[in-house]
């Protein structure tokens, strides 16, 4: 089953369009516009199921949710560390950050399986990560994208039901 953060945060009923920003790229390996497309796509799962749209902004004011990449300590006192680990956390609602950790071997494709036994998912990451932006805690349900456990070299982003359950009775 879904949880969802102590005292239940969410995003307000008034923030129906939700803007996300790329705001630190340069630490990554995979170009900008892969990164664009990667991310698109991973919005775009959640907002298949709930009312609410997700654009992308160049305007770092305007945004509401923010994403980069970091390495080691970046400043909010949860440092990455390094290849594997952590390799990404994002804030409950309505705090909108969104850290990628710079030292992974991401990979933007469905080649994660025949490529390096540590190359990260990057769009399951995402999926992951964004439940996490919107309220949503770990599931208990095994397939779940919330689920706390990823297998590094495999590719999981598609929502389960119970993601959807989880995400359709706060929004
Ligand atoms: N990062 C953890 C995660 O996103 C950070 C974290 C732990 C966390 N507990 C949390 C974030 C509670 C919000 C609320 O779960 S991670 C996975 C998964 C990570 C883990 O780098 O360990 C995924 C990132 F689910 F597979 F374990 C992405 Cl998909
Ligand atoms: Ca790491
Ligand atoms: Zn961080
Ligand atoms: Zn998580």
């Amino acid at each position: 089953l879904y949880t969802y953060f102590q005292g239940n945060p969410k995003w307000p009923t008034s923030t129906r369009d939700l803007k996300y920003a790329l705001i630190a790229t340069s630490a990554s390996t995979i170009d900008v516009a892969t990164l664009r497309d990667v991310f698109a796509r991973a919005f775009s799962r959640w907002a298949a199921v709930i009312p609410m749209n997700f654009t992308e902004t160049t305007s770092t004011v305007d945004a509401d949710i923010t994403i980069g990449f970091y390495n080691g300590s970046h400043g909010d006192g949860e440092p990455f560390d390094g290849p594997l680990g952590t390799l990404a956390h994002a804030f409950s609602p309505t705090d909108g950050r969104f850290h990628l950790d710079a030292s992974e071997t991401w990979v933007a494709s469905d080649v994660t399986k025949s490529s390096s036994n540590v190359a990260v998912d990057l769009e399951s990451v995402a999926v992951h990560e964004i439940g996490h932006l919107l309220g949503l805690g770990h599931s208990t349900v095994e397939d779940a994208i919330m689920y706390p456990t990823l297998t590094v070299r495999t590719r999981k982003v598609e929502l389960a039901q119970d993601d959807v359950s989880g995400v359709q009775n706060l929004y």
